[in-house]
Order: structure tokens, then sequence, then C-alpha cells
């Protein structure tokens, strides 16, 4: 043990503790015939919780920790930790890019050793401790060499190592059993047009996309290959915008079979969509895959990465996974940062309780909402029109057929209130 946690026992379910605990979230607890724990499926972020340094635009560094430094005995002691906290919290899943592990070495090859090296210690631990891969990344947008895109860079060689980094990590999370690999295009995107030939670009991550899902089938690996949609930041206009252009971008080059989207809630809300519009469309266009729980600050209009606590808005969320059928594959990722005046490191350990307790208040109450069947009732009132034979048949008659149709004598459709208020208050009896 490294003592960086004070020792602190693992977090267990009760509602009357003084200290860090649980208190709406109980794994074990049966919602909809499964257990919680097997439903939201929990992810720590390993970067943002071992890895950033809390800086923000005005000023660097406010955490100490001791793994803090470029060497390899920092990046061990990292993962030592890293599974402490796992343990702390009852953690079924974290999620990893290359560049959060190891330290980036002088060539590709010593980066790859580095890497490799952590894996496979990640890979030991694996066999004693409960926690699970739920995805594996590449950071393609940190480091300088990527400061102009990864499969999208003008430098052919940056697509070339960029192959070369998303092969490396796809073998790793394959090898750990990871349940999906995800692809967020941070700087796969442009400042200005001035420099940029959008049609090179995005024809370029097309073929790039194509060789990764031929590559997960060379190696079989089974997980799914999740896209991660967000608008800007860093690049001014990122070619991944949100869900539909995601969906437009996969059927032009024939993958909408093949990948699905990892939504996160900040992001949703820098496209100017709210979280569960995009779960909602991402589940219509058969394309949901997982979530990263993290909000924005509304006012700050930046990706702030907060822990969720908006348990009215996480219910919103839920539901329409759960309308979906719920995660297969997928999970519930705190892509979160603590503010950057959190110190401690119980701030670490509180602030993922909290946000697993807003997790599981919102999932309950969505899963009310559904068993009770109110909202649906009510929306199935709204389209009970559609259900006559003579509706249906409408669709696929021609246009001038439907025109036929109207009573042009009458005086016309009469329009139905839409209820929204009503609808807001039975949201309301359950959050
Ligand atoms: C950045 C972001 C990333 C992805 C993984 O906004 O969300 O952390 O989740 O690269
Ligand atoms: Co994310």
């Amino acid at each position: 043990m490294s003592h960086f946690f004070s020792d602190l026992a693992p977090l267990t379910f009760d509602p009357n503790a003084d200290g860090i605990a649980f208190r709406h979230y109980n794994p074990d607890e049966i919602v909809l015939g499964k257990r919680m724990e097997d439903h939201l499926r929990f992810a720590v972020a390993y970067w943002h919780s071992f890895a950033w340094p809390g800086g923000d635009p005005f000023g660097g560094q406010t955490f100490e920790r001791p793994w803090f430094g470029e060497t390899m005995k920092d990046a061990r002691l990292k993962a030592d930790i890293a599974f402490e906290m796992f343990d702390i919290l009852n953690a079924p899943f974290f999620c990893f890019h290359d560049a959060d592990i190891r330290p980036e070495g002088a060539s590709f090859a010593e980066s790859e050793r580095n890497f490799r090296e952590i894996t496979d210690i990640f890979a030991s631990k694996m066999e004693n401790h409960k926690t699970r891969l739920l995805w594996g990344t590449a950071n393609l947008f940190s480091n300088r060499r990527f400061m102009s895109g990864a499969a999208s860079n003008p430098d052919p060689e940056i697509f070339a190592w960029s192959a070369a980094t998303v092969k490396l990590c796809m073998d790793a999370t394959h090898a750990l059993g990871g349940e999906n690999y995800v692809l967020w295009g941070g700087r796969e995107g442009y400042e200005t047009l001035l420099n940029t030939d959008l049609a090179q670009e995005t024809e370029h991550m097309g073929r790039f996309l194509n060789k990764v899902v031929e590559y997960k089938h060379k190696i079989g690996f089974k997980g799914a290959i999740l896209i991660e949609p967000k608008p800007q930041e860093p690049t001014k206009h990122q070619y991944d915008y949100d869900v539909a252009t995601v969906y437009g971008f996969l059927k032009r080059y024939g993958l909408e079979n093949e990948v699905q989207v990892n939504i996160e809630q900040g992001h949703a809300i820098l496209a100017g969509h709210s979280f569960e519009h995009e779960i909602a469309l991402a589940n219509t266009l058969g394309i949901f895959g997982s979530i990263d729980m993290n909000r924005n600050d509304y006012q700050s209009g930046w990706d702030t990465d907060q822990f969720p606590n908006n348990v009215p808005e996480v219910a919103l969320a839920y539901y329409e996974i759960l309308k979906g059928g719920g995660f297969t594959k997928g999970g519930t990722n705190f892509d979160a940062k603590l503010r950057r005046q959190s110190l401690d490191p119980n701030d670490l350990i509180a602030a993922h309780a909290g946000a697993m307790d807003v997790c599981a208040r919102g999932f309950k109450a969505a899963a009310a909402m559904l068993e009770d069947g109110l909202l649906e009732a009510e929306r199935g009132k709204r389209y009970a029109g559609w259900k006559t034979p003579e509706a249906a048949k409408m669709l696929s008659m021609d246009l001038e057929s439907v025109a036929k149709l109207v009573d042009v004598d009458g005086p016309g459709p009469q329009p139905r209130s839409g209820r929204q208020e009503i609808l807001e208050n039975i949201v309301n009896r359950y959050v």
C-alpha cells in the first residue's frame, strides 16, 4: 500500500455513513431485473485522475502527486495508486490513453517499450483486482507533432505515426480484454480554411477509420469501435461535430454498421444539444455505444469536465439509454476532473463517490419512469393517429394520392396540446 489515500477502506453502500460512502449507489441492488453495477458500468478515467496537473489557461500545476514526473518509476507508482483507487471505489472499469500511463520516449520504439511495460503491469494487476478495461484509446492530440491533426494531418508521416499509435493501443486494448476502443478526434478539424483542404482531410479520416475497422477484424477484437463527437475545442471546427455529423461520415465511408459513438455530456452541450438528444438520436440511428458522464459549466462555455451533479439531467440521459435497451459493451465513464483547488487525495475519492451517487439517483428515477410507463403512454397517445391502417398506408403512397385524402371542404385538422408542462410535472415526480 502506498498510503496515498490515507488507507481509506473500500467504500460501501451506507446511507447513514458519516464520511465518504455510497448513499444511493448500491452495486447489488436489483433494478429492472439487473444489478445496478451491471447497468451503470462505471469507469474511472486515468488521464484526469492521475495525469492531469490541475492547470487552467491562466495557471499551471496545482496538484502535487508523488508520481508526477517523466520516469518509468513514476509511471509504475501511478499504476499502483490507480489500482488502489479502483479498489477503494469498487470500480468495475477504467479507461486510458497511451500518453496517460507512460512517459514519452525519445523515439517511437522507446515510447512503445514504456507503454508495453505498463500495460503488462495492468494485465498482472487485473488478475487479482476486479477492475476491467472499458476502453483504451490513443492520445493523438497533446504532443506537438499532432498540432495539425492525426489522420487528417497534411503531413503523411503523421498519418503513419498515428496509424502505428492506434495499432499499438488497439493491440493493448485487445490484450487487456477491453470492451471498446475509442477514437476522439481532438485535432481532426481545422483552425482556418485558408490553409486547409477540407475534402482531402475528411477523405483521409475516412480511409483511416476503414483501416481501424479492418484491423479490428484481423486481430479478432470483439469490442466496439467508438467515435467520440465534439464540435470544437481544441480545433475551431472539429470534423466529428455531433452524433448526426458522425453518422453522415460513417454512411459516407460505409461504416455505419461497424462504428458507434461514445457520447459525452459536455460535448453535447458544446454542440448546442442536450445530452439526452444526442443519446436518443444515436439510438434512433442504431449507433449508440457508450457515454462520458461529465458536464460543462453552462456559463463559461468551456469543456470544464466536471463530475455530474445534476440528478434531473442525469435521469433524462439514463431514461433514453434504458429506452434503447441499456448498455451492452458501453458504460458510464467519468471523463471528469477535480476543480483545481481540490488538492487532497480524498477529493478524488469523494468526487467519484458523489458522481456514482448522482448517477444512481438519476438511473433509479429513469428506471421508475420507464417502469410506470406514464411518459410512454403520453407519447403513445400523441402518435395514436398513425396506428390506423389508413394513416400508415399514406407512407407508401405517392404525393398526389396523399393530397387527395384531404377533406377540402371541411374546417381542416384541429391542433392538439403538446402537454409539455404536464410531462415535465410527471418527470418531477421522480427526480
Ligand atoms: C476530450 C475528451 C477525451 C476523450 C478521449 O474532450 O473527452 O478525453 O474522451 O480521448
Ligand atoms: Co470524453
